[in-house]
Formats: structure tokens, sequence, C-alpha cells
């Protein structure tokens, strides 16, 4: 037998639409309407917002750690625009622009973070599934339900994310191999910001992208600019649109970069430097996306503008007074996981109810005590 080439039928693209100037490449424009414009605008925004306030009230210990989405807006919520109501969004941890677009509820959304178990309810009649934090566990239930939803005779779409990092995971190898067996109706996106905590791209894989990866699955596989929420529409429209008809998952690679730390546990100056982050501040998806609003769609005026602000920060403020108000339950912890606790639950749960009833047993550190962030 001869050597020859493979020849691999495969179809890898690269998209971007939206520059950092706010300018839009014509022929790609995705010409949505002023009012969705405006919608997806406030949302981005209020992400933003939210985001920051978040962090803030971790640093006032009124909620637990927390990991930040600031720069990563533009893909979840260019994907979840293009999701019918009915279809399913199965985030991570960073994708609340898309969150908050599909109907998830500010209060509640905090209470996750404030690590209560009612934090992982959804709003009824959304098709979501809660924040996950084991990384890419998402993508198998990602991919189980766009299975089941082929099998009942059903025609949604099932989009998941999960970070570079997650892409090294076995579930996510999994997850896709499965479905595009099955062609099972799902939108893999992977958000690649670049590090996986401390570990840069180049040590999570030797591949050149991250979409090429959808070749060893026979699927199809794009790179898109992230921060650019036009060519993420563009890119999940047709994914979607493909998935819906039958033709299976499409891996979406979405460039993008976490301006802040990993989470509140971390200081990101121990691992990568400031002109690296400098460098990225120009291309931030908002003001991109503000630019293009203001200049060269011109429907965001700053008579609108001041308007979306006052509404966005109204909405937070009414979002923290309720997550503080929420009666919880201190022991759902030990209820949600069997029907009969196991002795050690048991244990544990009198443990608590005493150190609350109580008071606070002794707690003076010893020498090895490792501290928070040696914990992580
Ligand atoms: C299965 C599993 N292993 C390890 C961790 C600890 N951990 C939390 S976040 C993270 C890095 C994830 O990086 P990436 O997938 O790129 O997502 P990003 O945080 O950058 O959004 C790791 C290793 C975890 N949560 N789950
Ligand atoms: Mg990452």
């Amino acid at each position: 037998m001869p050597r020859a080439k493979l020849e691999v039928p495969c179809k890898l693209e690269k998209l971007s639409v939206l520059d950092p100037d706010g300018k839009v490449d014509a022929k790609l424009d995705p010409k949505l309407p002023d009012n969705d414009l405006l919608k997806l605008y406030k949302t981005m925004w209020q992400t933003r917002l939210l985001d920051e306030r978040c962090l803030h009230m971790q640093r006032q210990g009124r909620i637990g750690t927390y990991g930040p989405c600031k720069g990563q807006e533009a893909t979840p919520l260019g994907v979840a625009y293009t999701l019918r109501k009915d279809d399913w969004y199965v985030p991570s941890y960073r994708e609340l622009a898309g969150c908050l677009w599909r109907g998830w509820k500010i209060g509640r959304y905090m209470l996750w973070w404030g690590g209560h178990e009612e934090g992982s309810q959804i709003e009824e009649g959304v098709n979501d599934t809660p924040l996950a934090v084991p990384i890419a566990s998402q993508c198998q239930y990602a991919m189980g339900i766009a299975w089941a939803s082929k099998l009942r005779g059903e025609d949604t779409v099932c989009a998941a994310f999960c970070g570079d990092g997650g892409t090294s995971q076995g579930d996510f190898h999994e997850a896709l191999n499965f479905a595009a067996v099955y062609k099972a109706p799902m939108v893999m996106v992977v958000q690649n910001n670049g590090w996986a905590i401390s570990l840069p791209r180049d040590k999570q894989t030797a591949a050149q992208s991250i979409a090429q990866k959808a070749v060893a699955y026979g699927i199809d596989g794009i790179q898109i600019d992230g921060n650019d929420i036009l060519g993420v529409i563009v890119a999940a429209r047709e994914a979607v649109a493909k998935a819906r008809k039958g033709g299976g998952p499409t891996l979406i690679e979405a460039i993008t970069y976490r301006m802040a730390m990993h989470t509140t546990a971390d200081d990101p100056k121990k691992y990568r430097s400031e002109e690296e982050v400098k460098a990225w501040e120009p291309k931030d998806p908002l003001t991109r996306f503000r630019k293009y609003l203001a200049q060269t769609k011109k429907i965001l005026t700053d008579k609108v503008e001041k308007e979306i602000e006052t509404q966005i920060r109204e909405e937070i403020d009414e979002g923290v007074r309720i997550y503080e108000s929420y009666e919880l339950d201190q022991y759902a912890m030990f209820h949600n996981m069997y029907e009969t606790p196991t002795p050690e639950l048991r244990r544990q749960e009198a443990e608590l109810r005493d150190y609350l009833e109580n008071g606070r047993p002794d707690e003076t550190p010893t020498e090895q005590s490792p501290t928070a962030s040696e914990r992580v």
C-alpha cells in the first residue's frame, strides 16, 4: 500500500463581524432590529454592573467566593439571543449575560453565589440548568438533553458552555463524541479566555485552535471573536439552525478574555502580566457594542443611555434586596442529595445545628492551618 495523504472532510472557519472601533462588516451584518439591539445592550451592561456589584458584595462578606465574568459578556448573550424560549441553555459559571437574557432573576443568581441551594432552582418555564462548577460536567447534561429532545421527536436545541480548560476534561470529549455520532441537536460553545485559573492556553492543548477539535468528532468547527456580539449571533444562529434541522452539533470556539481574577480567591498578578490585561482593554465587548450603537447605528443617545442605566441600577438594587431578604433553609444542603440522609450527613447536620444554636466552637488557628488562598 502506498503512503498517501489522509483526506479528512471538514469545515473549519473563522469569523468576526464587528471590529473594536464599532464598525461592522456590511456583508456579514445580521441586521438586527433596533429594539433588539438596545435590549441586548441593556442586558450586556446590566451584566457588567451586576458583576461589579457581586464583587463588592463578596468583599463585604455578603456573598461567598465569586467568579467574575467581566469581558466575557458577548458570547453567552449572543448565543442566548439565537435560542428559542423552549430551547435549552446549559451554562458553566461565567455565562451570566445569557442567564439574564433567558429570564433568570438577579436575587436568585446571588443566592447561588451566596452558597444557598435555592440558587440552583430555575425559574418556572425556563429550560436551563443551574451554574456548574465541576469543570465540563455540564457538557454531559447538555448532550443528554439534546439527545432526549431528538428521541422525543421535539425540535428543541441545547446550547452548552465550557472554558478552554474544560476541553481537557473527559466529559467534554465524551459529550461531543456522543452528540456527533447520534446527531444530537447540541451547540457546544467554548469560551476560550486564555487561562484556566493560572494555566495558560498553550499548556492546555498543543492544538493550534480549539475549534479544530471538531474535526476529530466529524462535526463543523468555527472560531469566532467572542467579544463581538454580532459575530457570535451570526455563528450561533447557523449552528442552532443546523442542529434544529437534524444536522447535529457544532463546536464554536469564542476567543475572549477574563478581565478580572479567576475568582475572588486568587490574585491574577501572580500568573499574568498587566500588559496582557491592558492589551485586551480596547477589545472590550461592551465599549465596542456601545460605539456601534452610538456612532454607526446612531440609536444610542445620551438620553437613552441615561434611561437604561437608571433602569438597570434599580433592577440590581431590587435584586440585592430580594437576595438579602430570602428566608433560607440553613439545613437544605443535608436534605437534597439522598431521600434518607446518611449517618454522616445526619452527624454533620447536628453539628451545624449545635454551632448555629449554641455559638462558635473554638476556632483558634494552628500553625499548620492553610490560608483560604492556599486551599484553592
Ligand atoms: C472537575 C474539576 N476539576 C478542577 C476544578 C477546579 N477548577 C475550577 S475552575 C478551573 C479552571 C477552569 O478553566 P476554564 O475551563 O478555562 O474556565 P474559566 O475559569 O477560564 O472560565 C479549575 C481547574 C473543578 N472545578 N472541577
Ligand atoms: Mg479559561
